[in-house]
């Protein structure tokens, strides 16, 4: 059926910031990217300040704006409810959406804390709608492929990984107060923002599970400026950890919002007894592959339309964006919803990233000591 003839699924996105616009785009051309989608109907965008909501829905392509986000997720035609608020909200409003019987899709990190994703994890399973948590870095094409190359044995036997995800945002000692930097609001800082990232990686190259985990927090900037004077920051400004994975795999991982040079790099390694494969989110569209354990590094560009996620987009060799991501993901929503299969990355998923996060910040509370995570998360 063409996208034309379907009933359209109407969307309503909670959160105006950053997360709300950047899903705000992707629904406002996902249409136009990928016809065999479903095709989706942008009703509501809601939001807690009356006039940059309106503002921001007027801007972005919304149809209205609220600041009722629980009248929001009552209506009859909203279908899909995507939650882009700050950290402390995600829980709440998710499971209020898959109660209300709408399909649900959340911005990463799932929750604050283990317990809070469990309990997600326990909505999604008895509520009738679908739940997606939103890995955008998933649907780079260059990490998909990196994936597909994986599985398929191109680098042999993974044996170890090296993942960071490096930001610099934060080393200026004078950046403001956020509800980034406060762990009520954020659960936890760089770890959280940018460690679940790069631990659902690690997850999803190796197809592994995370056994036991050893690691460090710092905050080096203990205040930042607030409107009524310094507040205290209570949340790391970097973390480091050491993995271990089923299938005798290592990996390390560094996340920092202080790392002077760094923009937004997400940084993966992956060595194989056979090969290696190699990627850097600040260059999105390149992969370097090598094959062979004597083989030399090579430049793949990922830019054809037969990589994964690029048929809908430009002719062969016309590179994309970090926006290009959140219009696949919301591409994959869309059509998990019209075949009914349980779209991924899950509420499962980010429950695993949850507890190697929560572990983290338990073995850097005790001082680096190792904490086993049995059959692994
Ligand atoms: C901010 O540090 C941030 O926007 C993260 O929250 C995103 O998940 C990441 O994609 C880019 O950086």
């Amino acid at each position: 059926m063409s996208a034309a003839a379907r009933r359209p699924l109407g969307v309503a996105v909670l959160g105006t910031a950053f997360m709300g616009r950047a899903h705000s785009h992707a629904w406002r051309n996902v249409g136009a990217v990928f016809p065999d989608a479903p095709p989706a109907a942008m009703r509501v965008l809601a939001g807690s300040d009356p006039d940059r909501t309106a503002d921001a829905a007027a801007r972005l392509g919304w149809a209205e704006a609220s600041t009722d986000w629980r009248a929001t997720i009552a209506r009859d035609d909203v279908d899909v409810v995507d939650v882009c608020t700050p950290g402390h909200l995600h829980a709440e409003m998710a499971i209020a959406a898959l109660e209300a019987g709408k399909h649900v899709l959340v911005e990463k990190p799932l929750a604050l804390d283990a317990d809070e994703a469990e309990r997600m994890v326990a909505a999604a399973a008895a509520a009738p709608g679908l739940a997606m948590l939103g890995f955008n870095y998933r649907r780079v094409p260059a990490l998909a492929l990196a994936r597909q190359l994986v599985a398929d044995g191109a680098i042999g036997r993974v044996r170890a990984v090296r993942a960071a995800y490096l930001q610099d945002w934060l080393a200026d000692p004078d950046a403001p107060m956020t509800w980034r930097l406060r762990a009520e609001t954020a659960g936890s800082g760089a770890l959280g923002d940018l460690g679940s990232h790069a631990i659902d990686q690690i997850l999803v190259l190796t197809g592994e599970r995370v056994t036991g985990v050893s690691g460090a927090l710092r905050t080096v900037q203990p205040e930042r400026p607030g409107p009524h004077g310094p507040e205290p920051v209570t949340v790391d400004d970097a973390a480091w950890a050491h993995l271990d994975l089923t299938g005798g795999v290592t990996a390390s991982l560094e996340v920092s919002r202080i790392a002077v040079g760094r923009k937004n790099a997400l940084q993966l390694e992956v060595h194989g007894t056979d090969g290696a494969i190699a990627f850097d989110l600040e260059r999105l569209n390149e992969l370097v592959v090598t094959r062979g354990r004597d083989g030399w590094p090579e430049r793949v560009l990922v830019t054809e339309p037969t990589h994964p996620h690029l048929d809908g987009w430009w002719p062969p060799g016309h590179a994309l964006g970090w926006d290009s991501t959140f219009v696949a993901q919301a591409a994959d929503l869309l059509r998990a919803i019209e075949s009914g299969e349980q779209p991924r990355p899950s509420f499962a998923d980010g429950l695993a990233v949850q507890r190697v996060l929560d572990a983290v910040g338990r073995s850097s509370q005790r001082g680096g000591t190792r904490i086993d995570l049995g059959d692994g998360a």
